[in-house]
């Protein structure tokens, strides 16, 4: 397949499908509630409801059968508050009762519709993955997969709409954002030809093998059930009691307790499929491929500390990232990337069997094709509506991609339809606005639950002769969806897996062995953290024998952590070709949506002097500036703060900047010292998470006061606000001083 830049065609059809949202004005910092700023008294003109904020779009206008109705798409309609059936209501803030003192009446219909739907407000949460961010976006296609697979939505500058779903997967909904987990990444692309769900994770592999282990791995996974507890968690006994037994599971731990799990943002997540799918071309040819998301901005991760903090200082702090990023016209973006692997009899590439989702293949044995870019552009205007009803599912497939014999995959194939039954309510979720293809739906499935499609005609089944024989089979050259007739081999009926899926230790190895050594020190630190935290010492016992077995150094450093001797490998460890691919470092990346917090003095106007202008340097660059002041409101000149000292913490920006050394504010709790002691700890804390830190003038003072030497790396001191902020932006792109990380002496 030949690699591609993005062609003219491709680049207008982006500049048609993104342009015209990147132009609206971007407002100076994001988070604004509604369109329009409220009044300070209760307003007393009605007026019909306000339009979305410019970021902000709901699912497209289909009818439920895929058809475009022109219908303006908003729910709310009218000036005046109604019942569920458009009656006009006098009153909402009181029931009808007998007399000012009731009692309340029965009679009183409007209580009881308001009531009873309050009461049902409510679907149950995903069984995993219920903590999630939905947003809009459109694919744009680059044509060069034609040579492998025949879907319209990987054409030269096809455009189509997508939905996509980021979320964790242990914690409910309510959990917090930071935790250590796999994160998902489910696309809905509303292709010409149906839904196509590439519904994907952010760590290439996964625990188990079989799907029929899947109620196993999240039973350990989740809280313990007697108390509940631990909420979003993995470091806790069951988990680590089934992972240490079921030593398939250990390419994927080796990933969950690498930074990939506690990803920065979304925007700088990778996307994988996971599994092999099968690609199929115009001329029936086959392919096996494994999908890839690349972000644009790159992998990049919180340090673990941060983590921590962020689940009690701001537990939205994903979503919030996502959103604010959308709004402020920093779109972010990834490229759907496929490695291609020949579709031979045995499906494995390089030794490596393809069926086996517990494994990766290296980039550098097959490297990642772009086929196409993802922009993500509009925010959702209703969460519940759009993204806790979006049902995604592996069987949303269309003409070009086909499923192998993926055991994990088969088991998803029965699961994802069967959750939504009681997830939403009936057969009929695909009629949800969200949900609704792009595409025109002719099925026969008729009535059930919610139904919201008028069918006509009266044969729904075939077949018939009432309806003219209607609908018609199409063939494959009117594109149908062909299963591609794969041979199966002759067998016999059993419980088992194929030898090859026996190595659970020489690509965990072959992981570890490929990060730098920063990246493994933190690997150390969270096996440790997590083992840390279980209470039986078997389990902990159990689970450095294992390690043992990835790699002696890992399980040694673990051991000592925990006070516990390195149990010896239990077998030969192979030697591996590191994949350097598989590291995050290395690389500089654009810094585009990232988060500037400013410390100002409110109390020294001359200090602020310059604070405008680098608040527009900071825009221009495509970052959001944040002042933080020891108030709120208008500073002198012109200044807005947009966070307190009692607000801000240091794990809401990628890099400070210091204005000047504020002494401390009216409401410190320690008043003694030079500097306000919440921006020592802002500051304290940002060099502690190797972030870029810059100062000009006297405030560099602020930086001896926390301890944090003028020489430092990573610390910039200058004279002139714009030139130290161009040397922050530089220290940025390479995502953190990773020299002020401890590297290991292994
Ligand atoms: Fe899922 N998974 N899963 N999963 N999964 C669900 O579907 C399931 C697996 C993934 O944002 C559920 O609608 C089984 C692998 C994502 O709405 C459920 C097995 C991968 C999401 C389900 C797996 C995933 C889900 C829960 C083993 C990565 C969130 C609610 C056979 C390739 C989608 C729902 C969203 C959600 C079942 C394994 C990714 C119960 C049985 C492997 C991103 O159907």
């Amino acid at each position: 397949m030949d690699s591609t830049k993005p062609t003219r065609v491709v680049r207008e059809a982006l500049e048609r499908a993104v342009g015209k949202v990147a132009d609206s004005a971007a407002p100076p910092a994001p988070g604004a509630p509604a369109g329009a700023p409220p009044a300070l008294d209760e307003p007393t003109e009605p007026r019909e409801p306000l339009p979305p904020k410019p970021d902000q779009a709901a699912p497209e206008t289909r009818t439920a059968t895929g058809a475009e109705t022109g219908a303006p798409g908003r729910e709310q309609q009218g000036a005046f508050l109604t019942t569920s059936t458009g009656t006009r209501l006098r009153d909402t803030d009181h029931s009808l009762k007998a007399g000012a003192r009731g009692p309340t009446l029965l009679q009183d219909h409007h209580l009881r519709e308001k009531i009873t739907h309050f009461d049902h407000e409510r679907i149950p949460e995903r069984v995993v993955h219920a903590r999630g961010a939905g947003v809009h976006g459109v694919f744009v296609g680059y044509g060069n997969a034609e040579q492998v697979c025949k879907s319209a939505f990987l054409r030269e500058g096809e455009s189509t709409p997508v939905f996509v779903r980021f979320s964790t997967v242990v914690g409910s909904r309510g959990s917090a954002d930071t935790v250590r987990d796999t994160r998902g990444f489910a696309t809905k692309f509303y292709t010409s030809e149906g839904n196509f769900d590439l519904v994907g994770n952010n760590i290439p592999v996964f625990f188990i093998q079989d799907g029929i282990k899947f109620p196993d791995i999240i039973h350990a996974a989740k809280p313990h059930p007697d108390r509940e507890i631990p909420q979003a968690q993995s470091a806790h006994d069951t988990f680590w009691d089934f992972v240490s037994l079921h030593t398939e599971a250990t390419h994927h731990v080796l990933w969950s307790m690498s930074d990939r799990a506690v990803p920065r943002s979304y925007r700088t997540m990778e996307g994988f499929g996971v599994h092999t799918f099968r690609l199929v071309n115009a001329e029936g040819a086959t392919s096996l491929v494994k999908f890839h998301w690349k972000p644009r901005l790159g992998v990049h991760s919180l340090a673990w500390e941060e983590a921590q903090l962020l689940s009690g200082v701001d537990p939205d702090f994903h979503r919030r990232d996502l959103f604010d990023a959308i709004e402020s016209g920093a779109f972010p973006q990834w490229e759907l990337g496929i490695q291609v692997f020949p579709d031979t009899p045995e499906q494995t590439f390089e030794g490596i069997d393809l069926l086996d989702p517990t494994k990766i293949v290296p980039e550098e044995l097959a490297p990642v094709q772009p086929v196409g870019v993802l922009t993500l552009n509009r925010n959702t205007t209703n969460y519940f509506a759009e993204t806790e009803q979006v049902a995604f599912h592996v069987g949303h497939l269309v003409p070009g991609i086909d499923v192998t014999d993926d055991p994990l995959l088969h088991a998803r194939l029965f699961s994802y339809i069967d959750t939504q039954l009681s997830r939403l309510g009936g057969p009929n979720f695909n009629q949800i606005p969200v949900n609704r293809p792009h595409a025109p739906v002719n099925d026969m499935l008729r009535d059930g639950a919610h139904q919201h499609a008028v069918h006509s005609g009266i044969a729904p089944y075939k077949p018939n002769s009432l309806d003219g024989g209607c609908p018609f089979h199409a063939g494959a050259d009117m594109g149908a969806y062909v299963e591609v007739a794969a041979p199966v081999a002759a067998a016999v009926k059993e419980r088992k897996s194929p030898a090859s899926f026996d190595d659970h230790f020489s690509q965990p190895r072959l992981f570890y062995r490929s990060l730098e050594p920063v990246e493994r020190e933190h690997v150390i630190r969270a096996f440790t953290f997590e083992l840390g935290k279980c209470y039986e010492q078997v389990i902990k016992e159990r689970q450095l024998q294992v390690l043992a077995n990835v790699d002696t150094e890992l399980c040694a450093a673990v051991a000592e952590g925990l006070g516990l001797p390195a149990p010896e490998p239990t077998a030969a460890l192979p030697e591996v070709t590191p994949s350097p691919a598989l590291s995050q470092l290395g690389k500089r990346w654009p810094t585009d949506g990232r988060a500037i917090g400013i410390v100002v003095d409110a109390t020294d106007p001359a200090g602020l002097d310059g604070v405008p202008a680098l608040q527009q340097a900071i825009t221009e660059a495509g970052m959001t500036p944040l002042v933080i002041a020891a108030r709120g409101g208008t500073l002198p000149s012109e200044v807005t703060a947009q966070r307190t000292f009692l607000t801000a913490r240091s794990v809401e920006y990628d890099a400070l900047l210091l204005a000047a050394a504020p002494p401390p504010a009216p409401d410190a709790v320690v008043r003694r010292a030079a500097v306000d002691p919440r921006v020592v700890v802002m500051l304290q804390e940002a060099y502690r998470h190797a972030k870029a830190i810059g100062a000009w003038g006297t405030a560099a003072t602020a930086l001896t006061e926390a301890g944090i030497g003028l020489d430092e790396v990573g610390v910039v001191v200058g004279t002139d606000p714009a030139e130290v902020f161009t040397q922050v932006r530089d220290l940025l792109a390479n995502h953190r001083v990773w020299e002020r990380f401890p590297v290991p002496t292994t």
